[in-house]
């Protein structure tokens, strides 16, 4: 029997793929094998849903200590580039968030040289307190790592603060690629893998649930992005406490690495396809669509995911990449998108509860203005 039979009767039966399954399948499967057994496991785990949320992204910085080669999105401490938002700008964006029928809002940024991480903890209960409602996924395990420095204290404590102040979750964001070579390459200082898996671990010992990524298409090699899909698989053996893996494609303009090319579509279908089979104790997997592009991200619906994120709105860290996706999707517009894929769509909140409204949100986000797929 060769190698991929056995991996296709693994797949038929439920069973678990090793490390070298992984790497068999990033050397030797073809496309449609790939999204074929993913798909499988996607429909045995979520059936026909396709999940999506109304949320809107919260960057409150760009300023950041850190040069990770790969972010377009950073700016140096003096650079025009550079903003801080303002408690008063901060509330207001997640009044108007909750106004226009969010349940998440995503707050992520820079490190900021000059913010103390009291800085940090009150952006969380300032808007907890305007907006009690809304939840807040906050923070990645970096900017976490980035707290423990400035306070020296444990991350445990830092998250019990959080909690009390109003954090409901932590977003994937800062794993990049785990393995220490690649990463003293594309983000030197910053948190390393252990580091990060120490973090989600500590949050899902606190009882908050959180998500993962990987970014892929700069200067991985296939051993890489296996080993990082195992050291995630690991984690959730131990805790449970993921909710859904996003695989991020790298977004080459305006960044240090902006001579490699952009993965291909045909990577990115490999990429969520090979996910889908070897996190086989995640639930989710998540094609984010301003990554992806919306084309993209409605067949990768038949490659693996079962979930495209949501209206998002306010996205800053793609589109200074190079992202040519809209700046926002109407409900009704994420709703076409994965109808046109043949799926249901459902939508859920921050942790996987299915929303049922009573009224509409605000027009312009049920019916949306025409947005061409074709
Ligand atoms: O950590 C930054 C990546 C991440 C680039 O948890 C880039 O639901 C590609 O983590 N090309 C932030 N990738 C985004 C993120 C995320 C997005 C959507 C949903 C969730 C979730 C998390 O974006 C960073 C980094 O890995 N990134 N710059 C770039 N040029
Ligand atoms: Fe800073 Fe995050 Fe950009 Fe790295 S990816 S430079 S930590 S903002």
């Amino acid at each position: 029997m060769t190698a991929l039979n056995a991996i296709r009767d693994k797949v038929f039966a439920g069973q678990r793929l090793s490390a070298d399954d992984g790497l068999t399948l990033e050397r030797d499967a073809d496309l449609f094998q790939l999204g074929e057994w993913a798909n499988i496991v996607r429909e045995r785990k979520n059936g026909n849903i396709a999940y999506y949320n109304v949320n809107t992204h919260l960057n409150p910085t760009n300023v950041c200590v850190y040069r990770c080669q790969f972010c377009a999105y950073r700016a140096d401490l003096k650079s025009p580039k550079g903003y801080v938002m303002s408690d008063e700008q901060i509330v207001e964006r997640a009044q108007q968030a909750t106004a226009r029928g969010a349940t998440e809002l995503h707050i992520v940024g820079g490190l900021h040289h000059l913010k103390p991480y009291e800085w940090y903890l009150n952006i969380v209960r300032i808007i907890h307190d305007a907006c009690p409602k809304l939840h807040l996924k906050a923070w990645t395990a970096v900017e976490w790592d980035w707290f423990q420095r400035l306070t020296k204290r444990p991350v445990n404590d830092l998250i019990d603060e959080m909690k009390s102040a109003g954090l409901g979750s932590l977003p994937g964001g800062g794993a990049e690629i785990f393995d220490p070579e690649v990463r003293a390459v594309l983000c030197e200082h910053k948190a390393d893998a252990s580091e990060w898996i120490k973090i989600h671990r500590a949050a899902h010992q606190a009882g908050l649930r959180s998500n993962a990524t990987m970014l892929y298409g700069s200067i991985e090699k296939p051993e890489h992005r296996i080993d990082h899909l195992m050291k995630l698989r690991d984690l959730q053996d131990e805790t449970g406490g993921f909710q859904t893996f996003i695989p991020l494609a790298f977004h080459p303009d305006n960044t240090r690495l902006a001579h490699i090319p952009k993965p291909s579509g045909l990577m990115d279908l490999r990429v969520m396809a090979i996910s889908r089979l070897m996190l086989d104790n995640f639930a989710h997997i998540k094609a984010y669509w301003v990554m992806l592009g919306m084309k993209t991200a409605q067949v990768a619906l038949s490659f693996g995911a079962d979930d495209i994120d949501g209206t998002v709105v306010h996205e800053n860290i793609y589109h200074d990449a190079g992202s040519t996706s809209p700046q926002e999707l109407t409900v009704a517009e994420l709703r076409r998108l994965i109808l046109e894929a043949g799926r249901d769509p459902i939508e859920r909140d921050t942790l996987y509860n299915r929303v049922v409204r009573e009224k509409p949100t605000e027009k312009n986000w049920q019916t949306g203005r025409k947005l061409s797929l074709v």
